[in-house]
């Protein structure tokens, strides 16, 4: 299909882009680090990432696409720091696909380390289908790994899908994601507040750091604070940035050495 054939075309000629949306920790409002999102128009039109993800596994190009990501995300961040920023962590969305190739965690680490980036640096953004997935294993085995080395792991979209707690016990996750959704409608009183705070006490009984996705009001960010969410990510800290717009947006934010 066309659309396909035009992916194609665009991985060859790396114009793939991705956007960073800023992640800022509650307590401090400190800048913590950025996730990179996926943009690319076909024709003049944008294709939601979804569907670009879609396309490219449909036609055997979904590793290419992923590689892609990571190269032009780490590259960002290596920008960053050879000007004096420190960008933070950087986490990169990872399919299921992905993980099921049993080279993904060595190839992870040697191109973000071909980029002067070490796996501190990093955060593996997945989602709770990825932990039902038939080829576990192979799976398991990369996120151990990754973990092992210092890689983050966080659990993207949590509250939407069929990800249990024992998930939460027996995969190593570092880091939860709480859904836009809940975050979106959630005033003091709220059903969403009730289940907002539910998700963070579990995961600091567990130890594991929460993100909240989609946070648009100072309101919002007040009532997260309250309950202890560690970071924030939304529109309320920033709109997510091209590549070129980081030295402006981290020199608002952080002071260079
Ligand atoms: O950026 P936007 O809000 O349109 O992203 C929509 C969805 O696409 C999000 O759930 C996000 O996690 C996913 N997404 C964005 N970029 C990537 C990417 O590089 N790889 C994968 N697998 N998913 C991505
Ligand atoms: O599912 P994931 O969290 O990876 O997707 C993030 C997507 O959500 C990005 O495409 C981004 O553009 C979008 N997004 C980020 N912040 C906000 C926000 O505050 N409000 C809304 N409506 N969308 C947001
Ligand atoms: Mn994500
Ligand atoms: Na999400």
């Amino acid at each position: 299909r066309k659309l396909a054939d035009n992916l194609a075309v665009a991985l060859l000629a790396d114009e793939i882009d991705i956007v960073l949306q800023p992640q800022v920790r509650i307590s401090t409002m400190q800048h913590e680090g950025f996730e990179a999102l996926l943009r690319w128009k076909c024709e003049g039109e944008a294709i939601p990432p979804q569907e670009i993800v879609a396309i490219a596994e449909g036609h055997h190009l979904g590793l290419q696409l992923g590689d892609a990501v990571i190269s032009r995300a780490c590259r960002a961040h290596a920008q960053m720091q050879a000007l004096g920023f420190k960008a933070g962590r950087l986490a990169i969305n990872v399919t299921t696909a992905q993980l099921r190739d049993s080279e993904f965690s060595r190839r992870l680490i040697q191109l973000s380390g071909d980029f002067g980036l070490s796996p501190e640096d990093l955060c593996v953004e997945i989602t709770e289908t990825t932990l039902l997935d038939r080829a576990l294993e192979i799976i398991t085995a990369n996120l151990e790994d990754l973990h092992e080395q210092g890689v983050l792991i966080a659990l993207d979209d949590f509250g939407t899908g069929y990800a249990s707690l024992t998930h939460l016990k027996r995969f190593p996750v570092d880091v939860l994601k709480i859904d836009r959704s809940f975050i979106m409608h959630m005033t003091p009183g709220s059903d969403d507040a009730a289940v907002t705070e539910a998700m963070i006490n579990l995961a600091r009984t567990l130890h594991i750091e929460v993100v909240a996705e989609g946070v648009e009001t100072s309101e919002q960010y007040a009532m997260l604070r309250e309950m202890g969410c560690d970071l924030a990510q939304g529109y309320l800290v920033s709109r997510p940035v091209p590549p070129s717009g980081l030295a402006g947006y981290l020199s608002t934010t952080t002071k260079s050495e």
